[in-house]
């Protein structure tokens, strides 16, 4: 096939009309996505996918962790597959791209191969990884981590949300839509196709981000106890106030977490207070901390003040500080970017080479196989909001790129 000839193959109303489709489930009034992992509405988006699969002929299949295949066979079954995709479970603010963009983007890819009778040797798989948000289940990537080895099945299977509800027991309720298979067989290649989810590409007005690799994250969750008192006759000196021993904490932190280029990210996403009653002081505070940057000695340097910093602060509460993700920097594969690259500019679109903020499944492929990333721009780099906006033509773009580079991997 002529370079280029696949691309042509990929369609904008095809791509664009299936996005809106799974942008419907779990669709909210403002016009955004709240399709958290494992739940009807992802069970539902799943079924989706797998309709669609099977009425192109390709088989589904899913792993026990919750990880859905859409495979396209190549002419030689003893090879290793070339892997595409991302996620389908979004923040409960989330957006109509972040993750189920990457997926169908793989999945027009094998619809483009389909339509242009084009074999190749290898088969081409488009996954949906379980829980990437890890907003309802900590942690993220939970899918792409246990498939790499790096989370272990039992031990996530066990995780549970707020309600208690455990990811095993939730998977196992989800309607079934493929074979069961086993993971943790080589892959031979991933590349993944995801919105930016940051302002760079539409500032230099170009349509391609050659990724590069994600910087570093650590998660924690953090429970302190002090004791419930009465707000009106418990003196300073008698409260074990939770809530005030997290905000010193918290603050502490913030100090610790500062640099002058501003490339720390803290944030603290969650926090729960109880009992949650105004004239009661809070005997329990939960929360959580999201912690990146690019450098690994730095996200070993300051991860490993956040312990420390929180205890000193903690008077004479109790804490239990849990580190709940731990992901240093990765370097995508130069034979993988240089792949990306070629196939930007055999198409002719405007590109440059960045690292990523945000966290994708592929930080834990390029654990098991040679991974690069592909980006397209959002309307003001916003993300993990209703708002989250991209257009039909760098969604097209994207995955004309993703064709052209699962092609050259796949042959
Ligand atoms: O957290 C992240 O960076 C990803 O978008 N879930
Ligand atoms: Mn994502
Ligand atoms: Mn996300
Ligand atoms: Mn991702």
């Amino acid at each position: 096939m002529t370079r280029g000839g696949l691309a042509a193959k990929v369609q904008e109303t095809r791509l664009w009309s299936r996005l809106m489709a799974l942008a419907a489930i779990g669709g909210t009034a403002k016009g955004g996505v709240c399709r958290l992992a494992l739940t009807a509405e992802d069970g539902a988006a799943r079924v989706r996918l797998a309709n669609w699969a099977t009425a192109r002929g390709f088989t589904v299949s899913e792993d026990a962790i919750g990880n859905i295949y859409v495979r396209r066979k190549g002419t030689d079954p003893t090879l290793p597959p070339v892997m595409t995709g991302s996620h389908l479970d979004t923040q409960p603010t989330g957006g109509k791209f972040d993750g189920v963009y990457g997926v169908l983007a793989g999945f027009e890819v094998l619809e483009a191969l389909e339509d242009a009778g084009v074999q190749t040797r290898r088969a081409i798989e488009v996954v949906g990884w379980m829980n990437e948000e890890g907003a309802r289940f900590q942690p993220g990537c939970m899918g792409s981590g246990v498939f790499a080895g790096a989370m272990p099945l039992e031990a996530m299977r066990a995780v549970a949300d707020k309600t208690g509800a455990t990811v095993g027991a939730s998977i196992d309720a989800l309607p079934t839509v493929g074979v069961s298979r086993d993971f943790g067989f080589p892959v031979h290649a991933y590349v993944e196709a995801h919105i930016e989810q940051g302002p760079r590409l539409e500032a230099a007005g170009d349509t391609i981000g050659i990724v590069t690799g994600i910087q570093g994250a650590r998660w924690f969750a953090v429970e302190i106890t002090g004791s419930e008192a009465h707000a009106g006759t418990t003196p300073r000196a008698q409260r074990k106030d939770a809530l005030m021993a997290a905000l010193d904490g918290i603050q502490a932190l913030r100090a610790v977490m500062t640099d002058p280029d501003d490339q720390v990210r803290f944030t603290v996403g969650r926090m729960e207070v109880g009992p949650g009653s105004p004239n009661t002081v809070p005997g329990r505070v939960f929360f959580t901390i999201d912690f990146r940057h690019p450098d690994a000695a730095t996200v070993q340097r300051l991860g490993d003040l956040v312990a420390p910093t929180l205890r000193a602060a903690a008077g004479p509460c109790g804490i239990a500080i849990t580190e709940t993700f731990t992901g240093p920097p990765v370097a995508f594969d130069p034979l993988v970017i240089e792949a990306v690259t070629d196939a930007t500019k055999a198409l002719g679109y405007k590109h440059h080479a960045l690292p990523s903020g945000a966290n994708h499944d592929a930080k834990f492929l390029a654990r098991v196989c040679p991974t690069g990333m592909i980006f397209i721009p959002c309307l003001g780099g916003v993300s993990h909001n209703e708002a989250e906006s991209a257009t039909p033509e760098d969604c097209t773009a994207g995955a004309r790129v993703l064709a052209e580079t699962l092609l050259a991997l796949a042959q």
